[in-house]
C-alpha cells in the first residue's frame, strides 16, 4: 500500500483525502475529491471518509454511496471511489461516483473501472457497482483528477512495490497545477 496527498496550494488543506482500513477478511479503500479545492473540499472529503470509516464493511456499495450522498448533502460533494477487498475470495467490489479513476493492472494490461455520473452530496445515476477477480501481483490504483490523465501508469510500476514514498514520488511528478491530487497504490 501507499498513498500520497497534495494540495493545490501548500496553506490549504487538501481537497482530496484517501482512507484505507483493515477489513474483516481483507481491505476498504476509498478516495474521495472534494469538488473545487480549498477548505470547503476538504470539509467535503473528511466528512465522506469519517463516514466509511464507521459504516460496516458488509454493508453493499450502493447503500454506502447512498448514506454518503445523503451525509454529504450540506457539503460541497465529492468525486468518490470505493473497493472492497476480500481476500478470503480474492475479488474486490468496486463502485465510484464523478471524476476519479480507479486502474487494475494486470501484466501490464490497464483495465479501467466504472464511474458513474454526478456528485456524491448532490445525487449521482447510474451507480454500477462491480465485481472483479484479483490476481497476485494485481495493481490497483486510485487516483484524482489532479493526476494528468496521459501518465505511463504501467511503466512506472513496473518493477516496483507500493508505499508512500513511491506514491509521493509518482504524484509530484504527475500532479497538475490547477488542483489538489492524489494518488493510492495497492498490490495484491
Ligand atoms: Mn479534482
Amino acid at each position: 500500500m501507499g498513498q500520497a496527498l497534495r494540495a493545490l496550494h501548500p496553506a490549504e488543506p487538501c481537497g482530496d483525502q484517501i482512507g484505507c482500513w483493515r477489513t474483516a477478511d481483507g481491505w476498504r479503500l476509498a478516495l474521495a475529491d472534494g469538488l473545487g479545492h480549498g477548505y470547503e473540499a476538504h470539509h467535503a472529503a473528511t466528512a465522506a471518509m469519517q463516514r466509511l470509516a464507521t459504516t460496516a464493511a458488509s454493508a453493499s456499495l450502493a447503500s454506502i454511496f447512498a448514506d454518503c450522498d445523503q451525509q454529504l448533502l450540506h457539503t460541497r460533494g465529492v468525486a468518490l471511489a470505493v473497493v472492497d477487498l476480500s481476500l478470503a475470495t480474492a475479488h474486490c467490489q468496486h463502485a465510484a461516483v464523478g471524476n476519479v479513476r480507479t486502474l487494475l493492472i494486470r501484466d501490464g494490461i490497464v483495465s479501467r473501472l466504472g464511474s458513474a455520473r454526478g456528485i456524491v452530496g448532490a445525487g449521482f445515476r447510474g451507480l454500477h457497482p462491480e465485481c472483479v477477480a484479483i490476481h497476485p501481483g494485481d495493481w490497483l490504483v486510485l487516483f484524482s483528477d489532479g493526476i494528468r490523465e496521459n501518465v505511463d501508469i504501467v511503466a512506472a510500476l513496473a518493477q516496483q512495490t507500493p508505499s508512500d514514498a513511491l506514491a509521493a514520488r509518482l504524484l509530484a511528478q504527475w500532479a497538475d497545477a490547477r488542483d489538489d491530487a492524489s494518488l493510492l497504490l495497492y498490490r495484491h
